[in-house]
């Protein structure tokens, strides 16, 4: 069974991070072993959360984890809490990564042109450092704007986005990922290029809605895939399709919760069409 380690925060209430990573990667069938960067009384998004660093904590562990000699088949950093956690993955990678490991860092930090509260403007230059070590990253357009110096904008051309994959792979990473490309209003699109500099795109229906976790469902579902051996172009259709379908899911729900996705709901079918990817590249 492969082994991914999942390195985010654990929000009590609001469902992002490990609260997706942990259930999307078991449904996949994958072993994830979970270090909380932080633990928050709910995701930033709710007014008055309070949230600890546990930075003081991951040390013992790391150490614990040394001395049995664990090692893991991907590597997956989502929302880290202070610059400080940044050196820490750095370390975790050079410890705990063996050669043909996957390292994938999703940089959260920002949506819909605004950093996180409780983010310093310094953080998304602390964050370039490890994108460079990273084999994947998949900012979303903010994110990315933010780590290649582009001005952020809410509508996306071609040479923009072209602009966008070229900054992020001069940061070091191998393939960089961007969710939430808007190129027309019915339309979301995931972009994508890899050393080579090919420019891909994968489109899904644009549904007029918002909600948190989305960002942590494509990630924890594309590093699962990779981790699986898919190739990238089919983790990306497996992640932003089953986005969308949870998307749908979480609207149709008049009881949904405004503040995540319902991506329990979603989960049997993400087993599914992941079998199905699975059995295609076996053929
Ligand atoms: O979904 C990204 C995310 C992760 N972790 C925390 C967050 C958010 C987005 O708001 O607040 C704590």
């Amino acid at each position: 069974m492969k082994r991914i380690i999942s390195i985010q925060d654990l929000s009590c209430i609001g469902k992002c991070s490990q609260g997706v990573a942990l259930p999307v990667l078991s449904a996949m069938g994958i072993e994830c072993a979970v270090l909380p960067t932080a633990l928050l009384s709910t995701h930033t998004a709710f007014d008055g959360f309070v949230s600890r660093d546990l930075t003081d904590c991951i040390r013992p562990i790391l150490a614990h984890w040394k001395t049995m000699g664990l090692r893991f088949d991907a590597i997956y950093t989502g929302y880290l809490a202070s610059e400080a956690q940044i050196d820490l993955v750095e370390e975790i990678f050079d410890d705990f990564g063996r050669a043909g490991n996957l390292f994938f860092v999703d940089p959260v930090m920002a949506d819909n042109g605004s950093l996180y509260p409780g983010f310093s403007a310094a953080f998304p230059g602390k964050m370039r450092e490890l994108c460079r070590l990273a084999d994947i990253i998949t900012p979303n357009v903010t994110e990315a704007c933010l780590l290649t110096g582009l001005e952020y904008r809410t509508s996306h051309d071609e040479a923009f986005v072209r602009a966008l994959l070229e900054g992020l792979l001069t940061l070091g990473a191998k393939t960089a990922i961007v969710t939430g490309i808007r190129t027309d209003t019915s339309h979301m699109g995931v972009a994508a290029m890899g050393t080579d500099g090919k420019l891909t795109l994968h489109y899904t229906d644009y549904i007029p809605a918002v909600f948190y976790g989305t960002g942590d469902l494509f990630a924890s579902t594309c590093a699962g895939a990779l981790t699986l051996g898919l190739p990238a172009s089919d983790a990306i259709s497996l992640a932003a399709d089953q986005v969308v379908r949870t998307i749908r899911a979480t609207t149709a729900d008049p009881e949904a919760a405004w503040y995540g996705v319902n991506f329990e709901q979603t989960l049997p079918d993400l087993s599914a069409r992941l079998r199905e990817y699975l059995l295609k590249e076996e053929a």
